[in-house]
C-alpha cells in the first residue's frame, strides 16, 4: 500500500497543472481548440468517479451470484469484438480495498457504482443472497472509511438471466420484480448510502439491447424496443415508490444518457429524423418522468402498453437526475432503420472525435444542462458519466500519458462551470471511468479509465488524466464559490 501511495504522490507532485493543458493542446492541435481555461467549480461541488458492476467486478460465479444477461451475451461467440467477457474484468470483487485506497489517494469525494441484481437476488425474485449484499456492505464501509460518499445505481444492464427467461423487460411484471430487488438493497444499505439511482440509461438499454441487438439480451426491432422502454420507465417509478421512506435522508433519482441531436444536413428528411431520434433517445425518458406523458411523436406507438396509472407512477418525483454526457449525435433519415427511420449521419467537417468516432463538444454538455433548466424544471443534476476513449501508451515511470483524455476532461469541466454560471443546478461530476474496464460489445480493447488496468496482471496505473483531476479538485476544494 505504501509503495503505491508513494508512487502516486510523487507522480502527483510531478504532474504540474499549467503544463498539462498546453501539452494536451499540442496533442490535439489538428482539431479545433475546445474552450480554453482552467475549470472553476463551487467549493461544495462533488468530484467523483463512476463504474458499473458487470464492467469491473468479475467473480461472476462467486458469493452466490448467478448469471446475468451479459454473462450469456458475452459468452456468445461473435458478440464481443475482442472475445473477452466480464468473467474477471478488473477483479474489483476481490481488489476493491486497493481500488478504494486509490480513490482516496486521488482525493475523490464520490464514487458511483452499481449493484449486480444477480448478486443480490440470484434468481431475480425470491430469496435475497446475503453474501451478495455482504460484498456491497464491505464496499460501502470501505468508501466511508476513506471519506468517499457512495452513490449506488440499482440497475446497470445486468439483468438476472432467470428473469430474461420470464420475458425480461418485455414482461410488465418486471416493474414489481425490480421494486422487490430495490427494496432489499436499500433496506440493507440505505442507512449509509443516501443517493440511489434506479436505472442507468434506460433508453440506451432499450435501443441497443432490445432494438439493435448489439447489447444484451440481443433482441431486435421497433416493437421490442417500445416494450422494453415503457417497462423500464415503469420500473423506475415503481422502484422509487417502493424505497421511498425506507431510511431517512434518501436521495432518489435515476441516470439518463442525454445528448444534443442535430440533423446531419438541412434536408427536411434529416431534420425530421433528428426530431424522431431526439424523442427515442432523450425525451422518451424525460417527458414521462417530468411531464407525465410520452413525446407526441411516439405517444401513439406507446399507448397500447400504457395502463391506467402508469404515467402517474413514472412521474414519481425525484431528488436528483444523473446525466451521462459524452457528446452530440448527427442524425440522417434512414428509411430502413428500425429506430424512427433515423440513423447516425456524417459529422460536420473537422469535428474532433474520440477513438470510437464520438464527436467531442463540451458546449453540448452546457446545452443539455440548459435544456433541463429551461424545459424540465431545472432539477438537481450530477454528471454521472463523462469521459473519453483513446488509445493509451504504456506507462512510463508509473504514469500513463493520456493528454487527449486530459484535455477532454478539462474542456468538459470548464463547461460544467459555465453551466452553473448560467443557472443550471449542476451539483457534481463523476468521470467515466475510474478504471479501464469491460466496455460492453467492445470488450477490454476500448479504454475509458483515468486509471489504467493491465488485465493480465490486474495492476492499476494512474493516468495523467487522473493526476490532473486530483490536482484540480484538491486545488478547488474549500475554495470560495466563483
Ligand atoms: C454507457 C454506460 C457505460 C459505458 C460508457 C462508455 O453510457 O454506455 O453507462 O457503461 O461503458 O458510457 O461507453
Amino acid at each position: 500500500m505504501l509503495r503505491r501511495r508513494d508512487l502516486l504522490l510523487s507522480a502527483l507532485a510531478a504532474a504540474s497543472l499549467p503544463a498539462l493543458p498546453l501539452m494536451a493542446r499540442a496533442q490535439t492541435a489538428a482539431a479545433p481548440l475546445l474552450p480554453a481555461g482552467t475549470p472553476r467549480l463551487p467549493a461544495e461541488f462533488v468530484w467523483g468517479a463512476s463504474t458499473s458492476a458487470y464492467q469491473i467486478e468479475g467473480a461472476v460465479a462467486e458469493g452466490g451470484r448467478k448469471p446475468s444477461i451479459w454473462d450469456v451475451f458475452s459468452h456468445t461467440p461473435g458478440r464481443i469484438a475482442d472475445g473477452t467477457t466480464g468473467d474477471v474484468a478488473c477483479d474489483h470483487y476481490h481488489r476493491y480495498p486497493d481500488d478504494v485506497a486509490l480513490m482516496g489517494d486521488l482525493g475523490l469525494q464520490g464514487y458511483r457504482f452499481s449493484l449486480a441484481w444477480p448478486r443480490v437476488m440470484p434468481d431475480g425474485t425470491g430469496p435475497v443472497n446475503a453474501a451478495g449484499l455482504d460484498f456491497y456492505d464491505r464496499l460501502v464501509d470501505s468508501l466511508l472509511a476513506r471519506g468517499i460518499q457512495p452513490m449506488a445505481c440499482l440497475y446497470h444492464w445486468d439483468l438476472p438471466q432467470a428473469l430474461q427467461e420470464r420475458g425480461g423487460w418485455h414482461n410488465r411484471d418486471i416493474a414489481l420484480w425490480f421494486a422487490d430487488y430495490a427494496r432489499a438493497a436499500v433496506q440493507r444499505l440505505g442507512d449509509r448510502v443516501k443517493p440511489w439511482a434506479m436505472l442507468n440509461e434506460p433508453s440506451v438499454h432499450a435501443i441497443f439491447g432490445h432494438g439493435f441487438g448489439n447489447h444484451a439480451p440481443g433482441l431486435t426491432g421497433w416493437d421490442s424496443y417500445v416494450k422494453a422502454q415503457h417497462h423500464l420507465n415503469l420500473a423506475q417509478g415503481t422502484g422509487i415508490a417502493a424505497v421511498t421512506g425506507l431510511h431517512p435522508g434518501l436521495k432518489l433519482g435515476t441516470v439518463l444518457s442525454l445528448q444534443p441531436i442535430f440533423p446531419a444536413s438541412q434536408d427536411p428528411a434529416d431534420i425530421a429524423a433528428a426530431a424522431r431520434f431526439d424523442a427515442c433517445w432523450n425525451t422518451i425518458n424525460l417527458d414521462p418522468l417530468f411531464h407525465g406523458r410520452y413525446p407526441e411523436l411516439f405517444a401513439e406507438a406507446f399507448a397500447p402498453l400504457v395502463k391506467p396509472g402508469d404515467l402517474e407512477t413514472i412521474r414519481a418525483p425525484i431528488d436528483f437526475l444523473g446525466v451521462n454526457y459524452y457528446g452530440p449525435s448527427y442524425i440522417k433519415h434512414e428509411p430502413n432503420a428500425f429506430l424512427g427511420q433515423a440513423s447516425w449521419g456524417a459529422l460536420p467537417p473537422d469535428t474532433p472525435t474520440t477513438l470510437l468516432g464520438w464527436p467531442i463538444s463540451a458546449q453540448g454538455m452546457v446545452d443539455v444542462l440548459a435544456r433541463l433548466r429551461d424545459t424540465y424544471g431545472n432539477p438537481p443534476v450530477f454528471i454521472t458519466e463523462n469521459g473519453a476513449c483513446y488509445e493509451d501508451p504504456a506507462p512510463v515511470d508509473g504514469v500513463v500519458a493520456d493528454p487527449a483524455r486530459t484535455e477532454y476532461l478539462r474542456a468538459h469541466l470548464v463547461a460544467a462551470g459555465e453551466a452553473i454560471a448560467q443557472g443550471c443546478a449542476l451539483k457534481g461530476y463523476y468521470v467515466w471511468s475510474l478504471l479501464d474496464n469491460f466496455e460492453w460489445a467492445e470488450g477490454e480493447r476500448r479504454r475509458f479509465g483515468v486509471v489504467r488496468v493491465d488485465f493480465a496482471s490486474q495492476q492499476r496505473t494512474p493516468k495523467q488524466s487522473a493526476l490532473y483531476l486530483s490536482s484540480l479538485m484538491k486545488a478547488q476544494r474549500g475554495r470560495a464559490a466563483p
